[in-house]
C-alpha cells in the first residue's frame, strides 16, 4: 500500500489540465480545474479498485447486487477525498496550487438519480457496504437527466431539467467491453428438443443495448473500492445495413429513438405509481443488463455451473421496481444456461430479496397484463408460471378459503400483474425499513403473506452514513467529536454513546452549541446568497426537509406558522422567541396539491418576512432546490427537527436520524423510525404528539372523523383555515388556495377531507411547539439535549443496518487483501 506522496499528486493535476484543456492549471476556471483535480483524485482510486475485485475473486467471497432504479449519490469529489483519508494532503496540495478544495467541490454537480430517501438510502448502503469491506455492486440507470432543478418562480415550483452530464462525469469509466442485449416486445415460440423438453425462442424483439458505466464507491480508510454500476443504452441496429438495403430507414430510427428513450430521464414521482410502460422499459432494461452480467461473471468463474449462484450472488430489491429480476434471473437460467424449471426456481428464491418502502396504496406497482406481455412476452409467460405454482400452492394449503386467498394474493389478477406479490414470492426475505412499519406490514398490509411465509419476514431498520451526514457536512462536529471520544465513531457509531456523559459539562455544553452557532452562520450566509433572506442566528432554525407529500403534512406546518402569525397581530405585545421556519422540499412535477402547498409556503413568507410589524419574529424561508449538497449545509443548523407524518404512514424517515445526529431535537408524531429514535433518546429529549398509529388506523377505518366539527370548534384553527380562501395571503387570487381548503374540509367522490387527519393533530402539534419553544430558551437544559440526541443516535449508522442486512439476509463474507 503506497502513502499518499503530495508531490506526484501536484504534477498529476497540472498535467490533467493540460490533457484535458491544453491550458495550463492556472488558466482554468472553478469547473475545469474540478476536472484537474477530480482525474488526480480517480487515479489515486483505480488501483485499490482493481485490487478489490481480484481479492474478492481470489477468495471467491460472495457479492450483493443492489438493484435500484434510484441512488441520489449526491457529490463525489469531497466524499471520495475524506475516505481515502488524505483529505489533509490533498488539501494542502490544492492550496499550494492556488486553488480552494471547497470551492472546487461546489463546482461539481450533485449527481441526482435519485428521488427521495429510497434513493439516498441506497447511496447510504453502498458507502457502508464498501467501508464494512464487502463485495457489492449498486445496479442502476444512468439517466441523461437526473432529479429535475427547482426553481421558485412567483412562489411557484418550476421544473428545470437537470443536465449533469453535459461537462462529463470524471469517476465515471464506459465499460463497453461489458454490454449486453436486451430485448423488448415481439412473441414466444416453443420449440420441441430431441429430449423431449421445450424450449422458448424470442423472435420479432427490438434490441437494444445496454453500457455499463462503472464508477468507484471508496470504502473508508480499507482500501476497499465497490462499484456502482449505471446503464446507458444504445440501438444496436440504428446503422444496420440489410434494414438500409431494405430501404427501412424508418424502422432504423425508430429503434435508435426508443434506445435514448429509455434513459432519458428520472422519473419524479415517490410513492406514486404512473403505470406509464417507459418505465416498465426503463425497470427491465437496467434489471435484464444488470441480471445477465452477474450471472455471466458467476458462470466465468465457476466453470459455467450456475447451480450454486445463490452461494455467491445476492440480489437486493429496492422496492418493487426492479422486481422483473426475478423472471429474469429465472429466464437467464432456463434458457441461456438451460436449467430445469424446478432448479432454476430454487436459485431464485434464494438469490432474491426484496424491501418494502411504503404502505401507501398509490405507490404499489400493478401493471396491465395486456401492457406487460406485449412488451415483455416471455418474462409474462414465466410470470404466469410463477403465479400458476403459487396458485396451486395455495389451493392445496386452504382448501377451504382457496379462491378468497388467491384474490388477496395472486400474482396475476383482474387483470394485472402486482409486482410486490411476485417479489414476496419469488424470494427469500421480505423486509420492512423501520420496526413499525415491519410490524404494520406483517399485520396489515401483507398479512396474508406473513401467515403464509413468517420465515421470510423481518425488519431491518433504516440508517445514514455517518461518513457523509458527519463527517463530510459537519466538519467542525466531527472534530468536536473525535477530540472527546476519539475517531472510532467515524466505522463504529455506537461509540457516539460515549458522548452521553458530557451532556452536563458545562464547557462541553457551550462548545457544542458554539458549533452549532456556526453552522447557523454557514447556513444564513447560503440562504441570503441564495434566497436574498438575511436570518437571525439567534432564532430558533425548524428545519423541514424532505419530498413534499400530503402524508408527510407540510401543510400542517404551514398553518402553525399562520396561526403564530395571528397571535402576534392580536397581541403585539406579548413575548416571542424569533423563530426561522425553514423548508426544503421539491412536489412531482404533476402532484397538483403539492405544488400548491410550495406556493403557500412563499406566499406566507412573502406576507410574514416584509411585515414591519412583526420585527423578525417569524422568518419563513423556501430553500429553492433542496437536494443533497443544500442538505449537507442545512441539517448541520437545525435546532428542530419536523417529523410530522400521520402515524403509520412514514415507512421510516430518513431526515430524521441525519437531524438527530446533528444535535437536533426530534418534534415529531410516532411514526416510522422517530419511535426508535425516542426509545433511544427519551421522550424527555423529543417533541412527541398527536395520534398513533393505530388510532389512525382505527379512524380511518370507522368514517367517524369529521374535520368540519373542528372547524366550528376551534376559532384559531377556523381562523386559520378562513385565511386560505379570504384572500388574506393572496389578495390578488382569493381562491388560489381554495382547493388546500377544500382538501381539508370537503368530501369529495374520490377523497375523504382531511385524508391525512392535519386538523386532527393540528391542536397537539401546535402545543408541542409551544414546549419546544419554552425549553429552547433554556439553555442549559437544550444544550444538554441537544448533545444526548447527538450521543444516542449510534443505532441509526447505515453501517449497523447493513451488518444486519449482510448477517440476516445475504450471508456476506468479508474481503481480505493477502498482500
Ligand atoms: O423510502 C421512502 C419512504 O417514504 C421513507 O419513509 C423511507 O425512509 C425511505 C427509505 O426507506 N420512499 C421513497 O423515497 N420512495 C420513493 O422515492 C419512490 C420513488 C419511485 C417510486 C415509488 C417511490
Amino acid at each position: 500500500m503506497q502513502k499518499f506522496d503530495k508531490a506526484l499528486f501536484k504534477k498529476e493535476v497540472e498535467n490533467n489540465a493540460r490533457k484535458l484543456f491544453r491550458r495550463e492549471l492556472t488558466e482554468l476556471n472553478e469547473k475545469e480545474a474540478f476536472h484537474a483535480v477530480a482525474a488526480a483524485v480517480q487515479n489515486q482510486i483505480i488501483d485499490d479498485w482493481i485490487r478489490t475485485t481480484k481479492a474478492a475473486e481470489e477468495e471467491d467471497c460472495k457479492r450483493v447486487y443492489y438493484l435500484s432504479m434510484e441512488f441520489l449519490m449526491g457529490r463525489a469529489l469531497g466524499n471520495n477525498i475524506l475516505n481515502l483519508t488524505s483529505q489533509e494532503e490533498i488539501r494542502d496540495v490544492i492550496n499550494e496550487l492556488g486553488l480552494n478544495l471547497s470551492a472546487l467541490e461546489e463546482a461539481e454537480p450533485d449527481w441526482a438519480l435519485g428521488n427521495g430517501g429510497l434513493g439516498r438510502l441506497a447511496a447510504c448502503f453502498l458507502d457502508s457496504l464498501a467501508t464494512l469491506g464487502y463485495w457489492a455492486c449498486g445496479c442502476g440507470i444512468r439517466y441523461k437527466y437526473g432529479f429535475f432543478k427547482q426553481q421558485i418562480v412567483d412562489g411557484y415550483q418550476k421544473e428545470v431539467a437537470d443536465d449533469w452530464l453535459k461537462d462529463g462525469n470524471p469517476f465515471e469509466i464506459r465499460r463497453a467491453e461489458l454490454a449486453k442485449e436486451v430485448r423488448f416486445g415481439g412473441w414466444v415460440e416453443t420449440v420441441q428438443e430431441e429430449d423431449g423438453r421445450l424450449h422458448f425462442v424470442h423472435k420479432g424483439y427490438q434490441a437494444v443495448e445496454a453500457i455499463p458505466y462503472d464508477t468507484p464507491v471508496v470504502g473508508y480508510n480499507n482500501h476497499v473500492v465497490d462499484t456502482l454500476r449505471v446503464w446507458d443504452a444504445k440501438a444496436t441496429d440504428t446503422f444496420r445495413l440489410d434494414e438500409f438495403d431494405k430501404g427501412n430507414y424508418q424502422k432504423a430510427v425508430e429503434s435508435a429513438n426508443m434506445a435514448r428513450n429509455i434513459v432519458e430521464v428520472l422519473y419524479p414521482n415517490d410513492n406514486h405509481y404512473a403505470g406509464k410502460e417507459l418505465r416498465l422499459r426503463q425497470q427491465y432494461f437496467f434489471i435484464s443488463a444488470s441480471v445477465q452480467t452477474a450471472v455471466a461473471d458467476y458462470a466465468k468463474r465457476h466453470n459455467g455451473d450456475v447451480r450454486k449462484l445463490y452461494e455467491k450472488v445476492a440480489f437486493q430489491l429496492n422496492d418493487t421496481h426492479p422486481t422483473v429480476a426475478v423472471a429474469e434471473l429465472m429466464r437467464v437460467l432456463m434458457d441461456d444456461y438451460h436449467l430445469t424449471w424446478d432448479e432454476s426456481w430454487e436459485i431464485t428464491l434464494k438469490t432474491c430479496a426484496y424491501t418494502n418502502h411504503t404502505i401507501m396504496a398509490e405507490a404499489l406497482e400493478k401493471w396491465p397484463i395486456e401492457l406487460f406481455s406485449k412488451l415483455l412476452p416471455r418474462i409474462y409467460q414465466i410470470v404466469e408460471e410463477i403465479n400458476r405454482r403459487f396458485c396451486e400452492t395455495v389451493r392445496a394449503k386452504y382448501p377451504e378459503q382457496a379462491e378468497e386467498k388467491i384474490a388477496k394474493m395472486a400474482i396475476i389478477y383482474d387483470g394485472q400483474v402486482k409486482m410486490a406479490h411476485l417479489a414476496i414470492i419469488g424470494g427469500h426475505a421480505v423486509n420492512g425499513v423501520a420496526a413499525l412499519h415491519t410490524e404494520i406490514l406483517k399485520k396489515q398490509e401483507l398479512r396474508d403473506f406473513y401467515e403464509m411465509y413468517p420465515e421470510k419476514f423481518s425488519n431491518k431498520t433504516n440508517g445514514i452514513t455517518q461518513r457523509r451526514w458527519v463527517y463530510h457536512a459537519n466538519p467542525e462536529l466531527a472534530k468536536w467529536i473525535t477530540a472527546h471520544i476519539g475517531d472510532q465513531w467515524l466505522t463504529d457509531l455506537s461509540k457516539l454513546e460515549k458522548l452521553a456523559v458530557y451532556a452536563d459539562d458545562k464547557q462541553a455544553q457551550a462548545e457544542f452549541m458554539a458549533i452549532k452557532r456556526h453552522n447557523k452562520e454557514r447556513l444564513a450566509k447560503y440562504v441570503l446568497k441564495h434566497n436574498g433572506i438575511k436570518l437571525n442566528v439567534d432564532s430558533i432554525f425548524d428545519v423541514m426537509v424532505k419530498r413534499l407529500h400530503e402524508y408527510k403534512r407540510q401543510l400542517m406546518n404551514i398553518l402553525h406558522v399562520m396561526y403564530l402569525y395571528n397571535q402576534i397581530k392580536d397581541h403585539p405585545e406579548m413575548e416571542f422567541y424569533p423563530h426561522t421556519f425553514i423548508f426544503g422540499a421539491k412536489a412531482a412535477a404533476g402532484y397538483k396539491t403539492a405544488k400548491l402547498t410550495i406556493k403557500l409556503i412563499n406566499n406566507v413568507a412573502e406576507v410574514i418576512n416584509n411585515d414591519p410589524t412583526i420585527q423578525d419574529k417569524i422568518k419563513v424561508v423556501f430553500i429553492e432546490d433542496y437536494k443533497v449538497s443544500s442538505a449537507e449545509v442545512i441539517i448541520p443548523a437545525a435546532d428542530f427537527s419536523e417529523q410530522i407524518s400521520t402515524a403509520s404512514k412514514e415507512a421510516s424517515g430518513t431526515s430524521n436520524m441525519k437531524l438527530m445526529v446533528n444535535g437536533a431535537l426530534t418534534m415529531g408524531t410516532m411514526d416510522g423510525a422517530n419511535v426508535e429514535i425516542v426509545q433511544e433518546v427519551g421522550a424527555e429529549n423529543a417533541f412527541i404528539f398527536g395520534m398513533s398509529s393505530d388510532e389512525v388506523i382505527a379512524l380511518e377505518h370507522n368514517n367517524e372523523y369529521r374535520p368540519m366539527d373542528i372547524f366550528n370548534n376551534d376559532q384559531e384553527i377556523r381562523r386559520v383555515l378562513m385565511q386560505l380562501v379570504n384572500g388574506f395571503y393572496s389578495p390578488e387570487d382569493p381562491e388560489l388556495f381554495r382547493p388546500l381548503y377544500d382538501s381539508l374540509l370537503n368530501t369529495n367522490e374520490s377523497d375523504r377531507a382531511d385524508r391525512y387527519f392535519i386538523l386532527k393533530d393540528l391542536r397537539a402539534y401546535m402545543k408541542a411547539q409551544e414546549e419546544a419553544v419554552k425549553k429552547f430558551q433554556d439553555e442549559e437544559w437544550w444544550a444538554r439535549a441537544a448533545i444526548l440526541n447527538t450521543a444516542h443516535a449510534g443505532k441509526f449508522s447505515s453501517d449497523r443496518t447493513i451488518e444486519e442486512y449482510a448477517k440476516d439476509i445475504w450471508g456476506l463474507d468479508k474481503i481480505v487483501f493477502k498482500d
